[in-house]
């Protein structure tokens, strides 16, 4: 019986040794140590042993079990180990990679432009109005002296919405509003700056929808040289100190008199080149006294007060400015071209 279970407790651990999984480790514990298991058989026949020997198997019997039971535990934890080794360095991370590169955005160059021309002139004493860009044919007409059947106010080139709304054609119709507003009394001094519509085909130097600055002053004795002082202040402000202006005649309904604004070209320093078209100047906004009729209807009493406007369009500007050749990169959001402006 002695070989018996040494023969018993040999099979056992070489089987443990050999287990590759609880599974296989439970069903070597049934085997050996259970109810029907071999030592509990040996236990079982122990009667027939001379008496003396009972004591002896019988502890034994209990060391084999106890040494296979150490075993299986051993084992047991040894596997458990393993299958933590195994599930840590699966899930472990090499944290000397490379990180991923969170690319940061920037405003958009006409927004930044935009800001910037607004700080500028807010550095004059105006203040900001904004407006609806749906708007009432109203104010973006009839107030800015266009009446019903002018012909800069072509059905075909607005978009309308009803016979009365249309998407605004310029930033004019706030000034209207704002002027309204002050019911009469002056001064009036704001820029109104945002997005236009027309409808017109998308080209290099067109767009269906752009931006636009404009600008209005209206006082007691506002004149034309303060609209030359202002403009002035800001050609060099934007473009550089180097630059010289010049107003030249033109025409505008909301404005009598009208004019455009050219500023230098650095190009060619006068002297004519492309850019300018052999001019040497080249065309920046335009501007005017507000039309007497305009300062009527917005409730102004036009032989006390008189006032200057001018309008600009951003998007020229940063094209002049930084040589942009399609008006459709402003839209279009390609971040190649978006991120060169990003210092700007
Ligand atoms: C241009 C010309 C201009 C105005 C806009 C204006 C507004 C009111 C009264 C009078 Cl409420 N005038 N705006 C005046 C002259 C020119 O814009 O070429 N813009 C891109």
């Amino acid at each position: 019986m002695r070989e018996r279970l040494e023969e018993l407790k040999q099979e056992a651990l070489s089987k443990i040794v050999e287990a590759k999984d609880t599974k296989q480790l439970q069903e070597i514990r049934v085997s050996y140590l259970g109810k029907k298991g071999p030592i509990t058989e040996v236990l079982r026949g122990m009667g027939k042993l001379p008496k003396e020997e009972r004591p002896v198997i019988g502890q034994l019997a209990n060391e084999v079990r106890e040494v296979i039971s150490k075993e299986l535990d051993a084992k047991q934890e040894q596997l458990d180990q393993e299958a933590l080794e195994a599930k840590l360095a699966e899930e472990s991370i090499d944290v000397t990679l490379p990180g991923y590169q969170q690319p940061s955005g920037g405003p958009h160059l006409l927004t930044k432009l935009i800001e910037d021309i607004e700080d500028l002139f807010i550095g004059m004493g105006f203040e900001v109005a904004e407006g609806p860009e749906v708007e009432q044919d109203y104010y973006n007409f009839e107030a800015l002296n266009l009446p019903k059947g002018h012909p800069a106010r072509d059905m075909q080139d607005s978009f309308y919405i009803t016979e009365e709304l249309l998407m605004r054609t310029h930033t004019s119709p706030v000034q209207a509003r704002t002027m309204e507003k002050h019911k009469g009394k002056g001064p009036v001094k704001i820029i109104c700056p945002g997005k236009v519509y027309r409808r017109d085909t998308d080209d290099a130097t067109h767009s269906h929808q752009f931006t636009q600055i404009e600008g209005l002053y209206v006082d007691e004795n506002v004149r034309m040289s303060d609209l030359k002082g202002v403009l002035n202040s800001f050609a060099k402000q934007i473009f550089g100190q180097n630059r010289e202006i010049r107003l030249r005649p033109s025409f505008f309904p909301f404005t009598e008199p009208s004019v455009e604004m050219d500023i230098s070209c650095k190009m060619c320093h006068g002297e004519g080149c492309s850019v300018c078209k052999h001019s040497g100047w080249i065309e920046i906004l335009g501007a005017g006294m507000v039309h007497p009729n305009v300062l009527r209807m917005a409730g102004f009493d036009s032989e006390i007060y008189s006032g200057f406007a001018f309008g600009m369009g951003p998007e020229r500007i940063a094209m002049l400015k930084y040589g942009i050749e399609d008006i459709r990169h402003f839209y279009t959001n390609d971040v190649r071209f978006l991120k060169q402006f990003h210092h700007a």
